[in-house]
């Protein structure tokens, strides 16, 4: 039987690849190279140094690991200043209600991304008390596809594995909910996120009858 809901939060709940992209560009561009939108989406789900290791291979650049922090960490005020910007209102269509509907039903409810800055966004959003448990990059030490940051999910809100499932956009984010013995809900387009146990465009269209029917597969 289902009991909780494990979310990611960029691309789920709220849409901050926006900014990340922005940031990178801004770090790429100082650097003398330029990446597109379509790499951008190999960025999803991705750590921050993860993702610095691949815009840099990409522009053909290559950089100790001390320059490497000081990127990481220019790239990470620029988008911090924009993150401060997000006003309530701001998540993705349906997720505040999504989230209001399932808790009201007695799920569960766990954050689960690879952000270090998911606390601020939450904050933000006026959403942090829709989280039972709040799972983020400061407490993984290995990134999705690995399951580490779903299974701490599920353990914090005492919910065995098996008995949750993942809300996420990313591909490797879908392969850390398998990898966990988990169920998966992907949010986007079912040519991409072929190992998902269903797809929907956005958590506007999820309803509890959906996650149930979850359970007979
Ligand atoms: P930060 P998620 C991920 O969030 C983003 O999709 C990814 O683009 C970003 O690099 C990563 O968080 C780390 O973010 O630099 O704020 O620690 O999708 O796992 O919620
Ligand atoms: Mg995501």
């Amino acid at each position: 039987m289902i009991k909780a809901c494990l979310f990611d939060l960029d691309g789920v709940v709220v849409d901050t690849a926006v900014y990340h992209y922005k940031a990178w560009k801004k770090l790429a561009n100082s650097l003398g190279f330029d990446f597109t939108e379509v790499q951008n989406e190999e960025l999803k789900g991705v750590s921050r140094m993860d993702s610095l290791k691949k815009i840099l291979a990409w522009g053909g650049v290559s950089k100790s690991g001390e320059e490497m922090n000081a990127l990481a960490t220019q790239k990470n005020e620029w988008y911090v200043d924009m993150i401060q910007q997000i006003k309530p209102g701001e998540e993705l269509p349906g997720a505040k209600e999504f989230l209001q509907k399932i808790r009201e039903a007695g799920y569960k409810t766990a954050l689960g991304s690879a952000s270090k800055n998911a606390g601020i966004i939450l904050n933000n959003l006026g959403i942090t008390n829709l989280f039972d448990a709040i799972i983020d990059g400061n407490s993984v030490t290995h990134s999705k596809p690995d399951p580490e940051v779903f299974l701490k999910g599920a353990e914090a809100v005492g919910v065995q594995p098996n008995e949750s499932v993942v809300f996420e956009d990313a591909v490797a984010g879908i392969e850390a909910a398998i990898a966990g013995g988990m169920y998966s809900v992907g949010i986007g387009q079912p040519e991409v996120l072929t190992k998902a146990d269903i797809v929907v465009p956005g958590l506007y269209d999820m309803s509890i009858e959906k996650l149930k029917s979850l359970e007979k597969i």
